[in-house]
């Protein structure tokens, strides 16, 4: 099965169990956006925009963040990590997930 999502799908995925979270704790909503979880993941990119500083990557699973394969387009920070790849290109990359942002913080053919 082929999952496909958009930045903003992803993020609504991620407040549900964030939410449950906080509520469970007693902890402020405040404090359980600042969650931050990272994870590695390798896969393909299948668009890229170097202008706009973000690389749509379809991925295998990355249990650390909770995600299924999947298609996502993520925010590169920096955005510089984008030059010289490539649409078609197998890259191994770092995700990091910051409240409703979906992070690519190290990204490199392989
Ligand atoms: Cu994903």
């Amino acid at each position: 099965m082929k999952l496909t999502h958009s930045l903003r799908a992803a993020s609504i995925l991620l407040l549900v169990p964030i939410a449950t979270g906080a509520v469970a704790q007693g902890g402020k909503p405040s404090a359980a956006a600042a969650v931050v979880k990272t994870g590695n993941g390798m896969g393909t990119i299948t668009a890229i925009d170097a202008k706009g500083g973000t690389v749509t990557i379809k991925h295998g699973p990355i249990p650390t963040i909770g995600w299924p394969a999947m298609t996502m387009t993520f925010r590169a920070f920096p955005p510089a990590l984008l030059k010289g790849l490539r649409s078609g290109q197998r890259v191994a990359f770092t995700a990091r997930v910051k409240g409703m942002a979906a992070e690519v913080t190290a990204i490199s053919p392989h």
